[in-house]
């Protein structure tokens, strides 16, 4: 996985990490080692682990003192220490959709369970509420719109991502609360391609009003045209994070979307097998000749921002034909074409940016820029004089007494603002593009009716060499992550408990003290970070060391040597380079630049500097830092997606990668296994067992199922009434609780209620139209 594990001796370990030596945690799952003993008496089929992460099914033949005897399903014969075994499920158990449904719980049966499923493209299941998607990377024929029409009349209920977004618009329309899909999982785990499925659903079933649903599923090809790019870890990874809210009339047709995202720059520096962001290589691969005349467009090998790291192209990806696609979706979203020869001309200043050179002038190291085709095809396409651009990148003004004057820049510092300039326009270029697609799908009007939210953002990620970008997308899972905690652990069992129920809770991992690490003020990670990015001579060393003074006691920080750190992720351990962290978070852009901008001969360049200059006037969001650092702007970010989150019933979708190497057919079980481990998905299925996932207030059930009773001597308190109904219906005792003011019961248990419900009912509107009719 590239995970490293993590190493640290706190005492706050958790069971992934203490599970180095021994991975099964064999303590805490009494009901599996109670039945061991049975299992051997009973010389029934058994797990049996052969080394840290292979386990092997087999039938014990012999056992003594704590020693077994086991024929391994191959024939083998082994003798391992009895504490080596758990419980395997009878082979009617093999592969069930829910894997709620097994009788004994524990890693091998899960994996085995999901292994089974996957080798028959199965590549869904369930986990109680939470639907399991192990990536097939290959495409399996399972979102035709006979799917479509199957999961929106119920013939099937086989756990698919369809079957979440139908759940979610049932519960949306039934009930009136707006909804949320969050999709969670590492980087090239399926997260996106999940999104994208469940959009498609909602947009066949709330289809048919003037064509919004088309638009909104244009939105994916331009988002990702200009959002994604190849990593080591996925060929099509996202950069930013997306929550893109569909709204409904109150008929459940589509009636708009609205589109937010969090995101943080990439263009100007890329690692070994990395490309920047897609877009570039579909102008220079699909742009038409006269297209390319006038932005004078080279092959992407020509430019210096594309070949840094060798690759330039992706495996079975044409990126002239998705240049295409993409301009057809440009239509779509009605950007108009001065809008997009606009938009492509900033895209090809970009690019020119990053091939202008600097020449050394006299003995201070002082520099200016060549005055080459680079030079003047970036000035053009901006929109300024070349003399101009020179100016705004190779020098800065000092402020001497009352007077400004004039200075040439260092060779860095003119890269540092050559570079700067490039990041800038392209971040605003986006966030101008997800402003004309968010115009497009409001159609100018103001939302009031429901939504349905789905969120994907860029999964973990722990690379080689894991910077400032590896730290943003980091904490925004570990914030995802708490929202999954939350809902699926803590508010779960919190209810039962304060509603008085007996309940026995079960342990989960809570990631609250790793978001601490990174949120708390003034002394949490991002704070440091900005009060370092802001002293005038700071450096990556001065800036390790300030973290290492501040954070070393805390058990999910480690200080390394030089300028590295770790932090222990719910995910794995990262290690960090500090190099260039400053700057990645201080961002900061010559003012001559803003300047310049602002007086290009061109909207888009103007409409830029405009937003810059209207930015610095807001106030900044985080406290912390008196200008607004990347750090800070992507937190806000992070903290306004999540908050839109807390207004919505979840539905949870867990994409699971099978290898690292994106190829189809190969389940590796350590790398699903730790995977499963980090989301608590053994945990989800043991609060979800145990659990109560029906409850009602003794009011509301007693209104909603009261006029079903049938024994009229019964006190009109909603508690009797509910008492009484349940006994009616003959709920078994050990199917539900009764709390201080709710009722909590089992799963499948309201159906039979709610089927009498639909049949009185439906009856008493046949006698009433029977009526109606007769009095007409
Ligand atoms: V990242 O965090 O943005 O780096 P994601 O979004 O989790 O990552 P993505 O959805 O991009 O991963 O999936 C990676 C690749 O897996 C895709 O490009 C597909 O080739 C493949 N994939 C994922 N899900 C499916 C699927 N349901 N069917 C077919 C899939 N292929
Ligand atoms: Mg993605």
């Amino acid at each position: 996985l590239g995970v490293k594990r993590n190493s640290f001796g706190s005492k706050k370990m958790r069971k992934d990490v203490n599970a180095v030596d021994s991975p099964y945690d064999l303590e805490g799952k009494g009901e599996e080692n109670d039945n061991i003993g049975y299992f051997t008496k009973k010389k029934l089929h058994v797990w049996c682990r052969l080394s840290n992460w292979v386990w092997r099914s087999g039938t014990i033949q012999s056992t003594s003192g704590e020693e077994s005897v086991v024929t391994l399903s191959n024939g083998n014969v082994v003798k391992v220490s009895t504490s080596e075994l758990l419980p395997a499920n009878p082979g009617v158990l093999e592969g069930m959709d829910d894997l709620i449904q097994l009788s004994y719980l524990n890693e091998p049966s899960l994996l085995h369970n999901l292994k089974h499923r996957y080798s028959q493209d199965m590549i869904y299941s369930k986990a109680g509420p939470v639907l399991i998607a192990v990536n097939p990377f290959k495409d399996v024929q399972i979102y035709g719109k006979d799917f479509v029409t199957s999961y929106r009349q119920k013939a099937t209920d086989s756990p698919h991502v369809f079957a979440i977004a139908e759940n979610a618009y049932k519960e949306m329309m039934n009930d009136g609360v707006n909804q949320s899909i969050i999709i969670s999982g590492e980087s090239g785990a399926g997260k996106t391609e999940t999104a994208k499925f469940a959009m498609q659903y909602l947009a066949a079933l709330g289809g048919g009003n003037g064509g919004k649903e088309c638009e909104i599923l244009q939105t994916h090809c331009l988002l990702e045209a200009f959002g994604n790019a190849k990593t080591s870890w996925n060929d099509n990874s996202s950069r930013f994070g997306k929550l893109i809210e569909i709204h409904f009339t109150t008929l459940g047709k589509i009636s708009g979307a609205k589109i937010q995202t969090c995101k943080h720059s990439r263009v100007v520096q890329l690692t070994a097998g990395e490309r920047s962001y897609h877009i570039f290589y579909q102008l220079c691969a699909g742009a038409p000749p006269t297209l390319r005349e006038r932005l004078n467009l080279k092959a992407a090998n020509e430019y210096n921002y594309l070949v840094q790291s060798e690759s330039l192209v992706i495996n079975g990806v044409d990126d002239a034909q998705k240049f295409q696609k993409l301009k057809e979706a440009l239509d779509i979203v009605q950007i108009c074409e001065e809008e997009q020869e606009q938009a492509f001309a900033m895209l090809a200043a970009v690019l020119w940016l990053g091939n202008i050179s600097f020449q050394v002038i006299g003995k201070e190291n002082h520099v200016e820029a060549s005055a080459d085709e680079a030079l003047t095809s970036a000035a053009r396409l901006m929109g300024c004089a070349p003399d101009e651009l020179m100016q705004a990148i190779s020098t800065h003004r000092i402020q001497a007494g009352r007077d400004s004057i004039c200075k040439k820049m260092t060779l860095q510092q003119a890269i540092d603002a050559r570079d700067a300039l490039a990041k800038f326009i392209y971040a605003s270029l986006f966030d101008w593009l997800v402003e004309q697609i968010n115009k497009s799908l409001e159609g100018g009007k103001k939302h009031f009716g429901r939504s349905i939210s789905i969120i994907d953002i860029c999964g973990f990620e722990s690379f080689k060499k894991n910077s400032f970008e590896q730290l943003c997308v980091n904490y925004a899972n570990e914030r995802l992550q708490q929202h999954f905690i939350r809902h699926l652990f803590k508010l779960e069992q919190e209810e039962y408990e304060l509603d008085g129920i007996d309940w026995t809770k079960v342990d989960f991992e809570d990631n609250q003290e790793c978001l601490d690490l990174f949120e708390k003020k003034p002394l949490g990670l991002l704070s440091l970070l900005d009060e370092e990015s802001n002293l005038p001579n700071s450096t990556d060393f001065t800036l390790a060391n300030k973290l290492r003074q501040h954070l070393n006691s805390n058990s999910y920080f480690r200080g390394d040597r030089g300028r590295a750190f770790g932090v222990r992720h719910f995910a794995g351990e990262v290690l960090y380079d500090t190099n260039c962290f400053l700057d990645k978070n201080r961002d900061a852009l010559n003012p001559e630049v803003v300047q310049l901008l602002s007086s290009c001969n061109g909207q888009l360049p103007q409409l830029f500097a405009k937003n810059m200059l209207n930015q610095s006037l807001e106030p900044a969001i985080s406290l912390d830092a008196p200008k607004q650092t990347v750090g800070a702007k992507f937190k806000g970010q992070v903290f306004k997606l999540m908050h839109q989150l807390e207004n919505t019933r979840p539905h949870f979708i867990c994409c699971i990668k099978p290898n690292t190497k994106q190829l189809p057919g190969m389940f590796e079980e350590d790398i699903v296994l730790q995977q499963l481990r980090c989301y608590g998905i053994l945990e989800v299925i043991r609060v979800s067992r145990s659990g109560y996932p029906t409850r009602m207030t003794h009011q509301a059930f007693a209104e909603r199922y009261g006029f079903l009773l049938l024994e009229t001597n019964v006190s009109q308190d909603p508690l009797s009434i509910s008492v009484a109904l349940l006994k009616q219906f003959n709920v078994l005792p050990q199917m539900y609780q009764i709390g201080y003011t709710k009722l909590f019961l089992r799963t499948g248990q309201i159906s039979a209620l709610e089927d009498r419900r639909k049949q009185v009912l439906q009856g008493i509107i046949g006698v009433q139209k029977f009526f109606r009719g007769h009095r007409a």
